[in-house]
């Protein structure tokens, strides 16, 4: 068994114990209608007949996606909803997106961008960040996607590791892009300017005034990049996860046979394209099917996601926990007042979801979600419960047909049913990352374990073979479903005057998962307050961003570290929990 420090693992689990099985109706109809049939047989190679490219040899994501549908029946076919529920309502088709990524096309090869170039998207979830992106594709260009709560010290970081030659982003954003700092931008792209531009500016909607309505894509090769994720480790700034075009043959197929999207479907997936599922599913897996995509923008607000759901008559909702567990606990009333009677199939991603909050959504719906688990550098799912299958409440579910995940010891060596070990995938999924952007070594930390990616999340196998997450094993932290690391969350702190050192856990918390909690050593003269902890709070936020700023601060004399100087967030853990802090030896004195 591997050494976890994981405060969430349940400890060696039980082989034998009461599940509860969501069983399901017999003949229930699915895309995947024979699960253990399926994994006997199924080769990702019938997949590539999918594409065009598996007949001409040419490759952009942009012409699967988009351009194929708008040259057939589907032209016409909504494949975006958007609404922000406050002033802006609009649809746009297949041959609408077709039109405005050419655009957006001309547009950046105006402004000197090449095949292979990273692009910056900062921008609101908006129409625009769709079409942007799509744009970035058509050219053969690699899409950086920035979420938008992200403030300086994120964006710096994530633009100059990328190289990213311009950044699309709104006149509210552009304060938070330390221009200066990135010597390889050279130009902002505005969305919704008014007023002068300073030189190295340019208009979206000025460009999208000019140029033709049909830019041929670049054509690429299935081995080329698609986009660059930036995710979090537990050590280290955030990193560049790039992934190459053949990913399309796991986003369809799993959006296919997971997510079950059919032909008439409209399927909303909740997330931002800032994270990988709000691109994997928000975009590539949908469009390739030629699915239609709800996206609505604005804050979360549980009226208006149910709502949503009776307004465009989503058939297939795609979401996170930490959403499931604030509905949740705005009540009952709220489902009660609407019609999801057009709901038939759902997923959740990005954290554990407890039975409580899976047996409510069962209750106000009428469907359980299934878990479906992957990473940033899986690109797909991997881990899921299938709609036809009958599944155990609280499980994570069984690997994907073509892939194959499972629990090994230290040494690769497969683990017997209940013995808790490392969650490992064997290499050649279709989506697997390509690289870590120009961070050769960090990319082989991901191969430690010979024969095997390994996650750095643990798990255990059940003699019925499903797996079941039991943590992290690091300290990455998933908080409302998203992933920080503390390393950065730590360098935003002792950025802060009164800050000498901090260190930086997951606390768990009913609602989000986990929260960020920050132990913070004062430096000589500052005493410690409450009005002192909301000030570092606040500091983190408007440097980082809302999401990694610290909800609990604790004040202490000084963060336990190693002799070597790594911060002990083991005995953190402890601390907070109020528990004996176990083996200290390594502690510097
Ligand atoms: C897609 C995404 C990856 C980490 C992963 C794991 C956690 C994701 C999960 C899950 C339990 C699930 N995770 N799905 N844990 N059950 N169904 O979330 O990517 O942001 O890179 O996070 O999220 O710990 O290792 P990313």
């Amino acid at each position: 068994m591997p050494a976890s420090p994981d405060h969430s693992a349940t400890g060696s689990p039980a082989t034998e114990h009461a599940v509860e099985w969501e069983r399901k109706p017999k003949g229930t109809q699915a895309n995947l209608p024979d699960y253990e049939a399926a994994y006997r047989t199924f080769n990702w190679k019938d997949v590539e007949s999918a594409f065009d490219w598996s007949r001409t040899g040419k490759v952009n994501m942009v012409h699967e996606a988009i351009d194929r549908h708008a040259a057939s029946a589907k032209s016409a076919q909504v494949a975006l909803h958007y609404t922000n529920y406050d002033g802006r309502d609009e649809q746009y088709t297949f041959a609408d997106l077709k039109r405005l990524s050419s655009r957006f096309g001309q547009a950046l090869k105006a402004l000197g961008v090449r095949r292979g170039d990273r692009v910056g998207v900062f921008l609101p979830r908006t129409p625009e960040l769709y079409i942007v992106i799509l744009g970035v594709h058509r050219i053969g260009a690699i899409p950086v996607p920035l979420f938008e709560a992200f403030m300086e010290q994120a964006i710096q970081d994530r633009l100059s590791d990328s190289e990213a030659v311009v950044c699309v982003t709104s006149p509210p954003l552009k304060t938070r892009i330390p221009l200066g700092q990135l010597p390889a931008l050279r130009h902002l792209v505005l969305v919704g300017a008014s007023g002068p531009l300073a030189a190295n500016e340019a208009s979206y909607e000025a460009l999208m005034a000019q140029g033709a309505d049909w830019l041929e894509p670049e054509w690429l090769t299935v081995d080329d990049g698609l986009i660059i994720h930036y995710t979090s480790g537990s050590t280290g700034k955030s990193k560049g996860v790039l992934h190459r075009q053949y990913a399309m043959v796991g986003h369809y197929q799993t959006a296919k046979w997971a997510l079950d999207l059919r032909d008439d479907d409209r399927f909303w997936c909740t997330a931002d394209p800032g994270w990988v599922t709000g691109t994997s599913y928000g975009i590539y897996g949908p469009w390739t099917l030629g699915v239609t995509s709800i996206v609505i923008g604005g804050r979360f607000d549980p009226d208006r996601w149910f709502h949503t759901i009776q307004r465009y008559r989503v058939t297939m909702w795609y979401s996170a926990p930490t959403a499931y567990r604030m509905l949740m606990s705005a009540g009952d009333a709220i489902p009660k007042q609407y019609d999801l009677s057009s709901l038939r199939h759902i997923c959740s991603v990005g954290e554990p979801l407890n039975p409580e909050a899976l047996k409510w959504v069962k209750k106000v719906t009428g469907i359980a979600p299934h878990e479906t688990w992957w990473m940033t550098e899986t690109g797909m799912q991997i881990v899921c419960n299938y709609r036809s299958a009958d599944f155990k409440i609280g499980c994570t579910g069984k690997p994907f047909p073509g892939t194959y995940a499972t629990v090994v010891d230290d040494q690769g060596r497969e683990l017997p049913p209940g013995e808790l070990g490392h969650l490992v995938v064997k290499p050649g999924w279709p989506a697997m990352m390509k690289e870590i952007w120009r961070d050769p070594a960090k990319y082989d930390e991901y191969f430690r374990i010979p024969g095997w990616y390994v996650s750095g999340d643990s798990a255990y196998k059940d003699a019925d073979g499903f797996i079941w997450y039991q943590g992290r094993q690091d300290d990455v932290i998933k908080t409302a479903g998203e992933r920080v690391g503390p390393f950065e969350v730590e360098s935003a702190l002792v950025a802060h005057r009164a800050v000498a050192e901090a260190g930086v856990i997951g606390k768990p918390d009913p609602i989000r998962g986990h929260i960020i909690k920050a132990f913070v050593a004062l430096r000589k003269g500052f005493q410690p307050s409450e009005a002192l902890k909301q000030e570092i709070a606040e500091f983190v936020k408007t440097n980082l961003a809302a999401h990694a700023a610290p909800r609990e601060i604790a004040f202490v004399e000084k963060v336990p570290k190693t002799r070597s100087g790594k911060i002990m967030r083991r005995v953190l853990r402890a601390w907070d929990q109020g528990l004996p802090v176990g083996d200290i030896s390594t502690m510097e004195e």
